[in-house]
């Protein structure tokens, strides 16, 4: 276990996670809080594989400790020839292969769950380009694009570098699944508190879902070095009713 992961365990337990927050805050430690089953089963693997890392960082430092201390020189002047021992040597093979199981098992399930979804409610695509995003909702006939807010045009209570002028909606609830292209380069579509991030690629067709359980709006930012823009190009879903997400098919239909 590194100190850093150490640290961040204690001061998670000390100040708590930034649960609840859409947006980071001063002095906010871990994830953003989850809002899609996906990122609820990304949270438990993160805290799952804290405590076993954290157990067999202690376990292996205190076995170091007592060995120093053991078989020094001056308590241990002539040292053991033995250099095999059945018995030890299958204990050390098992028993991480039993951790990387518990580890394994759950992650496996986790990347299955998240990948695909068969039957989703909605379908959005989305295609990345230099340096905005273009959404098409194939069902509802309708294709936007959707472009960062620049500083001088920021309201009161706008986000820098994080809200845009057309956000995507979605109805709370909802299956939703996502392909993804790109028009020009590599990009990556993530949310952090959706638990995704697909890149998407020119020439082929990515696909990832997600279903968020309460409104609001969440933010995400292209995580793939895209060019000089890549800073400048975030995504912001708004999560609404079905009624909300309705009328605004209805205003959006061409
Ligand atoms: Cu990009």
């Amino acid at each position: 276990m590194t100190f850093s992961r150490l640290t961040t365990f204690l001061l998670v337990a000390l100040l708590g996670s930034n649960a609840g927050a859409a947006t980071p805050k001063p002095w906010e430690i871990g994830f953003q809080s989850a809002a899609t089953p996906t990122m609820e089963g990304l949270t438990d693997m993160h805290n799952l594989l804290l405590i076993i890392i954290f157990v067999v960082g202690i376990f292996v430092a205190l076995l170091l400790f007592y060995t120093m201390w053991r078989f020094s020189e001056k308590r241990n002047p002539t040292p053991s020839k033995v250099s095999h021992n059945t018995f030890i040597e299958i204990v050390w093979t098992l028993l991480p292969v039993l951790v990387l199981v518990v580890i394994g098992v759950p992650s496996l399930k986790l990347l299955f769950f998240s990948d695909k979804i068969e039957n989703a409610d909605l379908t959005i695509k989305v295609t990345g380009r230099q340096w905005y995003w273009t959404y098409e909702f194939p069902d509802h006939k309708i294709e936007f694009d959707s472009r960062m807010i620049l500083d001088a045009d920021l309201k009161p209570g706008q986000l820098r570098l994080l809200d845009v002028d057309n956000p995507v909606v979605v109805p709370v609830g909802k299956a939703v699944r996502l392909l993804l292209a790109s028009d020009n380069v590599i990009h990556s579509f993530a949310v952090p508190s959706f638990g995704i991030k697909k890149d998407a690629v020119p020439g082929r067709l990515n696909e990832t879902w997600f279903k968020v359980n309460r409104e609001g709006t969440y933010y995400g930012q292209c995580s793939e070095l895209c060019g000089t823009k890549h800073g400048f190009m975030p995504i912001a879903v708004k999560v609404v009713s079905q009624e909300q997400f309705d009328d605004w098919v209805k205003n959006h239909k061409s």
